[in-house]
């Protein structure tokens, strides 16, 4: 398999579909290619990209293309065995994948105001109201999984998986913009900064030497 990714400091859909990939336990290659560059616009009407919306996450699989980051979390869930990804009883899975989703579909405030920046901590301040709006609602969210169905284990649904891989780059969003959140989301947000999978990329985001100046702005 291939992933087409941005770059590791700022692509955070990008991250989820690496992480994707990385609990798919399947080895993979890895493309990085550096987001709205000089070449951006002839990369993205490339080979490499085609049939995908022009955006990363790209997975490609043989003949097999799956342009979506969610997309790339089923695909490879089908592929290795569900369990890898989603709680096994259905009370447990409703509700990951429907948060899966709502990340995937939601958050609009938070993602645009607090873009990604991994290398960042930039000094706190109170977030919009708008924001504000989606921090009260992941936290819960993060709140019933970990109520309902974290357990003994750190994750929102006890093991790592598709629900802790799509809001990843909300915990890296709240560390980097210093954002307050709930007491009991830190020992959740530690154990995602911890994970291997999640050290490894914040490692590779510090190497890289590409900067998009737009990225390196605290939110206004
Ligand atoms: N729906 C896509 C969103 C992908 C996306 O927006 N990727 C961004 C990078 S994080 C991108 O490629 N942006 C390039 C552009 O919009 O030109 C997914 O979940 O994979």
């Amino acid at each position: 398999m291939r992933l087409v990714i941005g770059n590791k400091a700022y692509s955070s859909w990008s991250l989820r579909g690496w992480l994707a990939c990385k609990q798919s336990g399947l080895p993979f290659e890895e493309v990085v290619v550096p987001l709205y560059d000089a070449d951006w616009d002839r990369r993205r009407e490339g080979a490499e990209f085609a049939p995908s919306d022009g955006k990363v996450p790209i997975l490609w699989d043989g003949e097999a293309v799956v342009w979506d980051s969610l997309a790339i979390v089923e695909y490879l869930a089908d592929k290795v065995g569900a369990e890898r990804f989603w709680p096994a009883e259905p009370a447990g899975l409703a509700m990951a994948r429907s948060m899966a989703a709502e990340m995937h579909s939601s958050f609009q405030a938070l993602r645009r105001e607090h873009a990604m920046n991994i290398r960042q901590v930039f000094p706190a301040r109170p977030p919009s109201p708008a924001v504000a709006a989606d921090l009260t609602r992941v936290m819960e969210l993060w709140a019933q999984a970990r109520a309902r169905h974290g357990g003994s284990d750190p994750f929102l649904f006890g093991a790592f998986g598709a629900a802790d891989i799509m809001f990843a780059p909300i915990v890296t969003r709240i560390v980097t913009y210093q954002l307050p959140v709930a007491r009991f989301a830190l020992p959740y947000m530690d154990a995602v900064l911890r994970h291997p999978f999640m050290q490894d990329w914040i490692a590779a985001a510090q190497e890289e030497e590409w900067v998009i100046e737009r990225y390196e702005q605290p939110a206004a």
